[in-house]
């Protein structure tokens, strides 16, 4: 019964079908799942700081309005991904507890501050870049509440990226000083950018499977690849550089050659020890404990419909 489970399973995957809640899954493929979505959510929820913190000091109505709907986007994110993880039978609250205790993980990019507010371009630049780079592929995951939920958040990211451009051509047609703010900007966020994809194949211990059953549809170094590629003409047009001496473009290979981040710092900041991984999950925590009452309210009430429907 569980090859002929297994067999149903291998074929659906193998023939580009979508693996739904109902369907028997192995546990391994469920709980990769599980961590990957819950990761993501994390990071979308947490991502919410480094502008979050702008949007009170944003230099116009205007830029003020878009941040906020943007920020706004990233919650909704998250909320979207935590319901896929509950499809899979893991509870929010739970993962919630394992990221404040640092039992799962968000992505390392969220760890680095936001000094000035060329800042919020860059990071809608780039770092929603790199997001959309990443998800588009995702969104024929082979898990169909995952893939469903990729095609909403891509397009919304666009809108992201797109926003961030904008802020950034503004900047530099302006002054010599927004244009060394924008390209000091870009120096600071380029590194951390290449390191969402997460490690170098060689060294990345879930990709194997995770292709194998289709979760993943490219390797770490695939999208890395793309992402700097797309990224070169995009810098060209804007004026600014990226800090990378070894960026040139290889007409054997039709792809840029670049070099490697420093994978050292990668792993420390993982590991909890980035700038601003203390301050991220304190925030996070609090504002997880000041929401105790709404949960407590929004139980008591659905608690006495029920009794009311009883009745
Ligand atoms: N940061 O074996 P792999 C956004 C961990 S976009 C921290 O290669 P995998 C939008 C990894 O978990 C950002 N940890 O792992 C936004 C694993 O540890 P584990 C979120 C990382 O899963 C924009 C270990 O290293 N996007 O939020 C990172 O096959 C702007 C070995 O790595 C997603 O989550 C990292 N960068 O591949 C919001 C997309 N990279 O769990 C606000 C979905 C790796 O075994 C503002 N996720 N690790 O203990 C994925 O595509 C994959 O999970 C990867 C990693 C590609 C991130």
């Amino acid at each position: 019964m569980a090859d002929e489970l297994d067999l149903a399973f291998e074929r659906t995957v193998r023939s580009e079908a979508r693996i739904e809640p109902r369907d028997w899954m192995p546990d391994g493929y469920r709980n990769t799942l599980i961590r990957q979505i819950a990761q993501h959510a994390h990071s979308e929820i947490i991502g919410m700081q480094p502008e979050g913190n702008w949007i009170s000091r944003a230099p116009s109505l205007r830029r003020k309005a878009i941040l906020l709907a943007k920020v706004q986007d990233e919650a909704g994110h998250g909320l979207y991904l935590y319901s896929a993880t509950e499809t899979l039978g893991a509870d929010r609250t739970d993962l919630t507890v394992k990221l404040i205790e640092g039992r799962q993980k968000y992505s390392s990019i969220f760890n680095y501050p936001t000094l000035t507010f060329a800042d919020m371009g860059v990071i809608g630049w780039l770092v929603d870049g790199a997001a959309i780079c990443n998800q588009v592929p995702l969104c024929r995951t082979s898990y169909g509440p995952y893939a469903r939920a990729m095609i909403r958040i891509c397009k919304e990211e666009s809108f992201h990226q797109r926003q961030g451009y904008e802020l950034l051509m503004t900047m530099m047609s302006g002054t010599q000083a927004q244009r060394d703010m924008v390209q000091d900007a870009v120096n600071r966020w380029w590194w951390p950018s290449l390191m969402m994809f997460g490690p170098p194949d060689a060294e990345s211990s879930n990709t194997e499977q995770s292709m194998a059953w289709r979760i993943k549809r490219n390797t770490n170094d695939e999208l890395r690849q793309k992402f700097v590629d797309m990224s070169v003409p995009q810098a060209a047009h804007l004026g600014v550089t990226f800090p990378d001496p070894e960026l040139r473009w290889n007409e054997e290979r039709g792809h840029h050659d670049f070099g490697q981040p420093d994978w050292d710092e990668f792993w420390q900041v993982v590991k909890g020890n980035g700038v601003c991984n203390a301050q991220r999950i304190a925030h996070r925590r609090k504002a997880h404990e000041d929401g105790a009452w709404v949960r407590e309210a929004a139980e008591a009430h659905a608690a006495r419909q029920v009794s009311k429907e009883a009745k």
